[in-house]
C-alpha cells in the first residue's frame, strides 16, 4: 500500500449504497479502504471489488483457523480484489505461513493482529503480542495490527518489528485514541471509521485526520 494520506478508512456501514457514496467522498484522502463482517455480511463479498474502485481495499476477517481453512479463506479474499487481509497470529506459525503463501501468490498483504484496542483486548493480548510481533517479522508479513488507544505499545511493538514492516493502528476518534499520538510512536496509518462514517461531513472530517497525520 502507497503511504500518501496515513490514513485508511473503516468501512463499517452495512449498506452498500451508502459505502459507495462514503468512498467516494472521501477517496483522495485515504491510502485504502478497510472492510470487515458487518458490510460482507449485509452485501456479500462483492462490495470488495465495487470498493477498490475508489482505493486499495484490505479486508478486516481477523482470520484464525487450521492452515488449510485459512487457506481457503485467503484465496477467496484475494481473488474477490482484496489488497490486504488481516489475521490473526495467535493460531500459529503454520497458519500464519499459509495466510502469507496465498498472499503472495496474489501480490497481496498480510496484516497481524498484535494487539486489540478496546479495554478488553490488552488482557490476553499483551502477553503473547510480543511474540505474534516477532512472528510477524520472521515470516514476512507486511505488517501488524496496533492499538491506538495504547501509543506507548506501539513505540512498544515498533521496538520489536524494526522498521521493515508496516503498523496500522485502529482506535483513533470513537476509541479515544489521537492521531498525532500515535503516529509519533510508530504507526505508518491510522484507521478510523465512525468518527468519519458518521460525520456529517465524512470528507471534512477524513481532511482533518490527515492534517493531524502530518505526513
Ligand atoms: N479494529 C479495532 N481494533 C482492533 C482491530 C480492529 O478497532 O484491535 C477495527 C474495528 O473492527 C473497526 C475499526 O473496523 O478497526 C475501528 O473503527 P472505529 O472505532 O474508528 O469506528
Amino acid at each position: 500500500m502507497e503511504r500518501n494520506t496515513g490514513l485508511i478508512i473503516a468501512m463499517d456501514v452495512t449498506r452498500m449504497d451508502r459505502a459507495v457514496k462514503i468512498a467516494s467522498e472521501v477517496a483522495e484522502c485515504v491510502d485504502a479502504i478497510k472492510v470487515g463482517y458487518p458490510l460482507v455480511l449485509s452485501e456479500g463479498l462483492s462490495v470488495i471489488s465495487r470498493l477498490a474502485d475508489y482505493a486499495p481495499v484490505i479486508a478486516d476477517f481477523k482470520v484464525a483457523d487450521i492452515p488449510y481453512t485459512d487457506e481457503l479463506i485467503c484465496e477467496q479474499v484475494f481473488k474477490a480484489g482484496a489488497s490486504g487481509l488481516i489475521v490473526h497470529g495467535f493460531t500459529g506459525e503454520d497458519s500464519l505461513k499459509a495466510c502469507i503463501g496465498v498472499a503472495r501468490l496474489y501480490d497481496g498483504d498480510i496484516y497481524v493482529v498484535s494487539e486489540m484496542s478496546h479495554p478488553g483486548g490488552a488482557k490476553y493480548f499483551q502477553p503473547i503480542a510480543d511474540e505474534i510481533a516477532s512472528m510477524a517479522y520472521e515470516f514476512g508479513a507486511t505488517g501488524i495490527v496496533a492499538p491506538a488507544t495504547r501509543p506507548e505499545r506501539v513505540k512498544h511493538l515498533r521496538s520489536i518489528i524494526g522498521d521493515s514492516l508496516s503498523i496500522i493502528s485502529p482506535g483513533v476518534g470513537a476509541q479515544g485514541g489521537k492521531a498525532s499520538d500515535v503516529i509519533a510512536s510508530g504507526a505508518n496509518w491510522i484507521i478510523v471509521g465512525r468518527s468519519i462514517y458518521n460525520s456529517e461531513n465524512p470528507k471534512e472530517t477524513a481532511m482533518e485526520l490527515v492534517t493531524g497525520i502530518g505526513i
